[in-house]
């Protein structure tokens, strides 16, 4: 017999043991809360899979510790993650910026810059109650709050919501589980993106666990399209760019493309990855005409490339792969701008073979 095989890298429980710093930031908060009684919850304008799931949770957690939690959000909750919405989250979002005088404290989720908070900003700005952030973006100048749990290491807000749940020995229901599953899902682009992590995959782990059955939440997050979301990508596929010299694929969405197919902004998500799936793309940019004059640009980096620091160049901001801008000007004019620039962002690739 020789000697014992040895698998020096299987799952250890240290994998899901919470960061000193994150646990700290966690006792923290929930000291803060301790005999605050309603908790407003918010995020970030058009939230998607992270933010969604994170609220979603935040909520039933903050109930589980006896606050009473309601969540205020800058944009209308998208509906394809209405499953999320479990009897006892209140959604107060329709009052707007008034229902942000009624709390004792406030939990931003999934916004690194307060500016993110939309029609909310300015009434956050204000806010005299103690302002909680939960976030994994590169920290800004200006973050929504003065007690942050922020680590961009962390593969989505729901990872650090989770951290939070662990620290204060919460209990994850099913429903919290989806919440936080759908979080790391959507922000990992279901874990194919470089910010899939072995922690991010054990976390799943422990949600599947929980009881989120994996199939029915692909199928309502990805296998639940409209038609009408089809025709308008068969559209959009009409305007597919690319630029084999430096590596940069692009598309783009006209202003009436939405009003022409009754769909709403939320259906674009995801409409760069097709850009972004052709070989040989560093940059892929997407470009949306939001008709008074102003292009939504959303960058997408496949490697090395740093899109945060390229979105800065227009006054835009995010992470490294994923950042966006809003740009002023007609949509062509915009696009041969930013083109340009990506070009020159960019220089050109070396021959194959030559890194
Ligand atoms: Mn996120």
């Amino acid at each position: 017999m020789g000697a014992p095989l040895r698998f020096p890298h299987l799952p250890t429980p240290d994998l899901l043991a919470v960061p000193e710093d994150r646990r700290r930031a966690a006792l923290a908060i929930a000291d803060v809360l301790r005999g605050r009684r309603v908790i407003g919850i918010t995020t970030h304008i058009n939230a998607d899979g992270d933010a969604c799931g994170s609220v979603a949770a935040m909520s039933q957690l903050l109930s589980q510790m006896g606050h009473a939690p309601r969540v205020v959000n800058p944009t209308p909750w998208p509906s394809i993650f209405d499953f999320l919405l479990e009897a006892s989250i209140q959604d107060h979002t329709r009052h707007g910026a008034r229902a942000l005088k009624e709390l004792d404290a406030l939990v931003v989720l999934d916004v690194s810059d307060i500016s993110r908070l939309g029609q909310l900003t300015e009434a956050t700005r204000k806010l005299a109650v103690p302002r909680i952030v939960i976030d994994h973006h590169v920290p800004t100048d200006e973050p929504a709050g003065e007690l942050l749990m922020d680590d961009p290491r962390a593969c989505a807000t729901g990872e650090l919501v989770w951290d939070f749940a662990m620290t204060l020995g919460l209990e994850i229901t099913t429903p919290i589980a989806e919440a936080l599953y759908t979080a790391i899902l959507t922000d990992t682009g279901g874990f194919r993106y470089a910010n899939t992590t072995p922690r991010c995959h054990a976390i799943a782990a422990h949600l599947l666990s929980a009881g989120v059955d994996p199939e029915t939440m692909f199928r309502r997050i990805y296998a639940s399209v409209s038609p009408n979301r089809l025709f308008l990508l068969r559209d959009a596929l009409h305007s597919i760019g690319h630029d084999a010299e430096h590596g940069i694929s692009w598309i783009s969405v006209t202003a009436d493309a939405l009003d022409r197919y009754d769909v709403s902004p939320e259906d674009l998500d995801g409409i760069v990855e097709h850009p972004r799936s052709i070989i040989g793309t560093r940059l892929a940019l997407f470009f949306r005409d939001l008709g008074y004059g102003k292009v939504k640009v959303s960058f997408r980096s496949t490697g090395t490339v740093d899109v945060n620091r390229f979105a800065r160049e227009f006054g835009g901001g995010g992470h490294a792969k994923a950042s966006g801008a809003l740009i002023t000007g007609g949509l062509d004019d915009v696009r041969d701008r930013v083109i340009a620039a990506a070009r020159e962002y960019v220089g050109v690739l070396a021959p194959a073979g030559q890194g």
